[in-house]
């Protein structure tokens, strides 16, 4: 309680604000939410959060008078701290949708990542940072990787070297961070970059707390691979909600009984493989598709608990797409969405519904903006959006037998097959489509999808690697980042896919669940490979 312990946090409405409330309770602080340009003016720490698009924030702080309380307020040197869009709104001007006007305290102009540098957009993951000068904040962080999501960014210059405290590569250097005296500003995010992003946080939030650190002593330059640690999870025969895993998607156990397999706690599991060092956690409600998710409070409730102690990214998939209820009330897409946003999740995937989007959408050849995927991304910002693809391999003698993009097998098929396309399934991989893998990866990639994470049902659960054909075809065809999925048995199995694909994270269940190979034993084994992981 008391004011010390508060801080100010600047909420404009637009976007998922609910990590960094999450992290600054986890520190201990009370959060006093901007309602007046007086709040701003008055407050003693000011948090300016960073989601949602630039202009319709600018739109928002010009239109009630907070743009010029927050350029008076900075200008009178008092502490700020601001968070990708808000380091992004000290500069003169950016590009999305735009050109669009910011508070113009910094010089340069915000613009977009180009793949043509050969880098992905959205800029997703796990980077080091080039300390320029003392930023005090990031001071003990040194080599330690801090976690990005953004697609624009601020480059360093002549004119506002004076500012810049850190830079980073991604194809391109850009401004990671700012400083002057008391104003700070950061693009990634540290209320999801784990136990650094915390330290961060807490000598802005604390300024006389030490919580020194000493700094891994590694060389660390370039955008780490993610391992990401996967819950599905859905209801027992009980009605609890319970982590299983299946293979090749079936759950149930081989017994007279036929049980759901029951692998633990969904937020006891979560918040250890945070502790393990998982770069992001995934939950999947696998029987979404089903029932109503948001009359799935308990989906929501675990969301809660595990966002507040699990301070890397969280995903959350399954049952997001329009919905009636019993009662006859109609529900969007984007209302579950924003439902899962609000309890903690930082990103959603869509399953099924995405793949009716992508049929609908290569045989009409017109975006309509209303698909779950493209209004959850218009709103949310595509680096929100991950699209789950759940192929199965239908093998073929020749290349042009089918009209879906086919590859040539590493290992043959059962009947000696040289080829296989993959074909998309719906509804838990118990509906194939008439739709591939691959053409599906390149519609979603359009309709706005920001990444792709990539399954395989008949790897699933089986243990014997990753399905490095597949992943190959949509990690090359693709410009955003691809998540590999299923399969996963070895600490071996993640070098393999990191050396012989373009994805940039891949994604385990069992072997994790069933403590056959920990976290940290994938990492460190990746570091040996000499393949850049986050410690
Ligand atoms: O269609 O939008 O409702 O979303 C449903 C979501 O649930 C999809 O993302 C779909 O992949 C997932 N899902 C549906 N049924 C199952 C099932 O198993 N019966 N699970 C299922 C998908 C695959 C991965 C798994 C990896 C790694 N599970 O999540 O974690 O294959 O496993 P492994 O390392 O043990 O091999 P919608």
């Amino acid at each position: 309680g008391g004011d010390d312990s508060a801080v100010t946090l600047l909420d404009y409405g637009a976007g998922n604000v609910q990590s960094i409330r999450n992290a600054i309770r986890y520190l201990g602080l009370d959060i006093k939410d901007v309602e007046t340009p007086e709040d701003i003016l008055n407050a003693k720490r000011l948090i300016v959060p960073g989601v949602g698009a630039f202009a319709a924030m600018m739109d928002v702080l010009n239109n009630n008078g907070m743009a010029e309380a927050l350029c008076t307020y900075i200008e009178n040197d008092r502490p700020f701290l601001g968070i990708c869009l808000g380091l992004q709104l000290l500069f003169e001007s950016s590009e999305e949708n735009g050109p669009v006007r910011g508070l113009g305290l910094i010089p340069g102009v915000v613009g977009r990542f180009d793949p043509l540098n050969g880098c992905r957009v959205p800029h997703i993951g796990w980077n080091a940072l080039q300390i320029k000068k003392d930023s005090v904040i990031l001071d003990d962080i040194a080599n330690r990787h801090v976690y990005f999501v953004h697609s624009y960014r601020a480059v360093p210059s002549e004119e506002n070297k004076d500012w810049v405290s850190s830079t980073c590569n991604y194809g391109i250097d850009f401004i990671s961070s700012v400083r002057r005296g008391n104003v700070h500003a950061v693009q990634f995010h540290p209320e999801k970059s784990g136990d650094v992003g915390l330290s961060i946080l807490r000598k802005f939030l604390l300024p006389n707390s030490s919580v020194a650190k000493k700094p891994l002593e590694r060389k660390a330059t370039k955008l780490a691979k993610r391992v990401i640690a996967c819950l599905d999870v859905r209801t027992n025969d009980n009605g609890d909600l319970v982590v299983t895993k299946g293979d090749q998607y079936d759950v149930r156990e081989q017994t007279k009984d036929n049980e759901v397999r029951n692998l633990g706690k969904p937020v006891e599991l979560a918040g250890q493989y945070y502790l393990d060092g998982a770069d992001e956690v995934s939950f999947l409600n696998i029987t979404g598709f089903r029932d109503f998710p948001l009359g799935d409070l308990p989906m929501l409730q675990i969301l809660k608990h595990t966002s507040e102690n699990v301070f890397v990214p969280l995903t959350v998939g399954g049952g997001i797409r329009d919905f009636t209820d019993g009662n006859g009330r109609y529900y969007s897409s984007l209302e579950v969405a924003s439902e899962y946003f609000r309890s903690g999740a930082d990103k959603i995937s869509i399953g099924s519904d995405a793949v009716y989007a992508a049929e609908e959408y290569l045989k009409t050849g017109v975006k309509t903006g209303k698909s779950s995927l493209e209004q959850i991304s218009r709103v949310y910002g595509n680096q929100a959006v991950v699209v789950s693809i759940d192929p199965r391999r239908q093998y073929l003698t020749s290349e042009d037998e089918v009209g879906f993009k086919a590859v040539k097998l590493e290992n043959l098929g059962p009947n000696g097959e040289e080829y296989a396309w993959y074909q998309c399934t719906v509804n838990g991989g118990r509906e194939g489509r008439p739709i591939g893998a691959y053409e599906l990866a390149k519609a979603v990639e359009e309709l706005g999808a920001g990444e792709i994470l990539l399954n395989c049902i008949d790897c699933d659960g089986q243990g014997k690697g990753f399905d490095i054909d597949l992943i190959k075809l949509i990690s090359d065809a693709v410009s955003i980042p691809v998540i590999a999925s299923s399969g996963a048995g070895t600490a071996q199995h993640f070098s393999e896919v990191f050396e012989k694909t373009n994805a940039s994270a891949a994604l385990a269940a069992g072997i994790f669940h069933r403590k056959e190979v920990p976290i940290e034993s994938v990492k460190e084994h990746l570091l040996k490979q000499g393949i850049e992981v986050r410690m």
